[in-house]
């Protein structure tokens, strides 16, 4: 009883994690020139609904977001991007 028990508990976690998926991507940003660029790009993509985490590097002009894939879109965070005064290039797709 206890096995299957264990059993049902694991289908149940699976199945959550299954539904929370989170996605981490990379945007690169151009015309960040100072510390406080970089805050104010990390700022507008953290107030994101279904943002996780976000890291912006002004030396890689990228910023490094985990978001909720039901929660947000990589659109909503380039939108984000270009409202709070920068720009969201094109994801390079070598060196990834
Ligand atoms: Mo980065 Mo903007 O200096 O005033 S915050 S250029």
């Amino acid at each position: 009883m206890r096995f299957f028990k264990g059993m049902l508990i694991s289908g149940a976690l699976l199945a959550g994690l299954a539904s929370a998926k989170e996605i981490t991507t990379q945007i690169p940003v151009s015309g960040m020139t100072c510390g406080s660029c970089a805050v104010a790009v990390k700022k507008a993509l953290t107030s994101l609904e279904g943002v996780k985490k976000v890291d912006v590097s002004l030396d890689q002009n990228r910023a490094t977001v985990v978001y909720e894939d039901r929660q947000a879109t990589e659109k909503q965070l380039r939108d984000a991007i270009n409202k709070s005064g920068f720009k969201a290039e094109p994801a390079k797709q070598a060196g990834k």
